[in-house]
């Protein structure tokens, strides 16, 4: 049994507990064989958010979806109409599980993402070894800096 990488919950109709083996049998057409073809400095693969998103089924309330990462207690939360169409998520390398040292074992990628905190929609909303992706009626919650000083400070951690 492969264990569970990544949950959605929330404002859904089907909470899901996905798998690597899960995430690799969703359609050709939902997965994104090499991220770096539009954003040069990331790799690995994934599945488009829209296509876990449709599995789960999203109730007509959800506006919000908040990205969790259990393993150093980080959390974005994005509004959803803006997000639906332009998120990935990363699980694997050439096929391989995602390794951590770039976020995996699943990492969230905005397509086209703003500069840190100057959107929505920014690089900081990147969330790495994110486990739970949560749908809510409003803004969940966010620990992504809002000032340089507090950007500085996280990206400095080891
Ligand atoms: N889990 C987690 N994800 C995270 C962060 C973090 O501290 N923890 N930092 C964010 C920020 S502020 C940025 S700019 C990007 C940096 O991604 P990189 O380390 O791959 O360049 O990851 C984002 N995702
Ligand atoms: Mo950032």
């Amino acid at each position: 049994m492969t264990p569970t990488l990544l949950r959605i919950e929330g404002e859904v109709e089907r909470p899901l507990d996905l798998t690597f083996d899960n995430l690799r049998a969703f359609a050709a057409r939902d997965q994104v064989d090499d991220v770096s073809r539009f954003h040069p400095a990331r790799r690995g693969g994934g599945v488009v958010l829209n296509a876990l998103l449709q599995r789960a089924g999203v109730k007509p309330e959800a506006t919000y979806l908040t990205l969790h990462a259990t393993a150093d207690d980080f959390a974005a939360s994005v509004p959803l109409a803006a997000v639906r169409d332009e998120g990935i998520v990363v699980y694997h390398l050439e096929g391989r599980p995602l390794p951590q040292q770039i976020g995996g074992p699943v990492r969230f990628l905005i397509r086209d993402p703003a500069a840190c905190h100057t959107a929505e929609l920014d690089d900081c909303a990147n969330v790495k070894f994110v486990d739970r992706i949560e749908l809510t009626s409003s803004r969940g919650r966010d620990t992504r800096p809002s000032s340089e000083t507090e950007h500085s400070r996280l990206h400095e951690k080891p």
